[in-house]
C-alpha cells in the first residue's frame, strides 16, 4: 500500500484505502497528555465510533515502537490512554522518534505531518494550539500552526484552546495564509466557548462550501492548510464569563510553578477540569465528537467532488 518505510497502516485503514472510503485521522496527543484517563479511552472509542457511524474511516495515529502507526489496534489505543510517561511528540520531533524506536503521541502538528505522508485529506481534533497569552516573554507559539499552513489537510476543530491569546493566534493564521473559518457562526469560537468576542475571517454555511474551497485551493497552491472552526454545540458550552476566571488562575498556578513549554498545555487543561469540577472535561469531550461529525461529514463531500 505504501513505499514509505516509515508508515504502518492499520487493518481497518488499509481496507478503506482499497475501497478509496473517507478516512478522518485522529491524533493520539490528546489521549496521552490531554485528557484523564479513562475518559481519554472513553472518549477516543467514541470519537472512531461517530466517524464509523457516519460510513467514515477513523485512522488514529501514533508512534509505535518507532513506526508512524495510521490507524491503532484496540490494544495500542489502550497502550496510548493508559501509559503515562509516552513523549508528546510534535512535527519536529518524528525524525528522532522513528530513528530511536519511540513511542510517542503525535500533537495535531505531529499528526498533521503524518496523515500527509497517509494522503489523508481531513483531520479532527479539539481545539488547536497558538500563540500563548504570556508570547511577548515566553515566544510560545504552538507548532501546529505551522504545520497547518504546510499541509494540504482541512483541520477541524473547535478554534484555539481558551488558554491561548486568541486575537494573536487570529493574527498569525492570517499571516501565514491559512484559509480559516467558522462553521455556521460569525464569530471565532474559543473551544469550551462558541464565542471568542472576535470576529471570524470567514463563515463557512455548508460542508459542500468548504469541500469546494479546499479543492480550489488544492488546484492552485502547493501548500496551504485549511482550519475549519466548529463552534460547541450551545447546551455544553461553558460561557466567557464563566471560564475565564478559572483561566487566569490556572495560568497564574503555572507560572507560579514554572510549568513551560510542551508541558504547559496539558498542566493547564488539568487544572480547570479541577477548578470547573470536571465540566471543562464534558464540554471538552463534546466539542471532540462535534468536530469528528464534522470532519466526517466533510470528507464524505470530498470523495464524490
Ligand atoms: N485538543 C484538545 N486537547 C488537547 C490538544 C488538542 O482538545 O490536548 C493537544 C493537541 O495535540 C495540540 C496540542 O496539538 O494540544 C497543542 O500543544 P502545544 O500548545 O504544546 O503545541
Ligand atoms: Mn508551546
Amino acid at each position: 500500500m505504501t513505499l514509505n518505510p516509515h508508515l504502518e497502516f492499520g487493518p481497518e485503514v488499509h481496507a478503506a484505502l482499497i475501497k478509496k472510503k473517507p478516512i478522518i485521522a485522529l491524533e493520539t496527543s490528546i489521549i496521552s497528555q490531554g485528557l484523564p484517563y479513562p475518559h481519554n479511552h472513553e472518549t477516543a472509542l467514541l470519537v472512531e465510533e461517530t466517524i464509523r457511524q457516519q460510513d467514515c474511516t477513523p485512522a488514529t495515529i501514533g508512534i509505535v515502537k518507532g513506526k508512524i502507526k495510521v490507524g491503532l489496534t484496540p490494544e495500542e489505543l489502550n497502550f496510548f490512554a493508559t501509559e503515562r510517561d509516552v513523549k508528546k511528540i510534535n512535527n519536529r520531533d518524528i525524525p528522532v522518534a522513528l530513528t530511536r524506536g519511540w513511542n510517542g503521541a503525535t500533537t495535531v502538528s505531529g499528526t498533521l505531518a503524518c496523515a500527509k505522508l497517509a494522503s489523508l485529506q481531513v483531520l479532527a481534533t479539539g481545539g488547536i494550539g497558538g500563540i500563548h497569552r504570556e508570547f511577548s516573554e515566553t515566544h510560545d507559539i504552538s507548532a501546529d500552526l505551522h504545520q497547518i499552513r504546510n499541509t494540504k489537510v482541512i483541520t477541524v476543530c473547535s478554534g484555539a484552546k481558551a488558554i491561548l491569546d486568541i486575537p494573536k493566534t487570529l493574527e498569525m493564521i492570517e499571516t501565514l495564509g491559512i484559509i480559516t473559518g467558522t462553521y455556521q457562526n460569525e464569530e471565532f469560537p474559543a473551544f469550551w466557548s462558541r464565542n471568542s468576542g472576535c470576529q471570524s475571517p470567514l463563515r463557512l454555511n455548508t460542508v459542500e462550501e468548504i469541500s469546494a474551497i479546499f479543492k480550489t485551493s488544492r488546484q492552485l497552491f502547493n501548500k496551504q492548510g485549511f482550519l475549519v472552526a466548529n463552534p460547541i454545540p450551545e447546551e455544553f458550552e461553558i460561557p466567557r464569563n464563566i471560564i475565564e476566571p478559572l483561566i487566569k488562575d490556572s495560568l497564574a498556578k503555572a507560572q507560579v510553578q514554572n510549568i513551560k513549554g510542551k508541558e504547559l498545555t496539558p498542566y493547564l487543561l488539568n487544572s480547570l477540569n479541577e477548578l470547573s469540577s470536571g465540566q471543562s472535561l464534558l464540554s471538552n469531550i463534546e466539542l471532540i465528537k462535534n468536530n469528528a461529525n464534522l470532519a466526517a461529514q466533510i470528507a464524505k463531500k470530498l470523495s464524490i467532488i
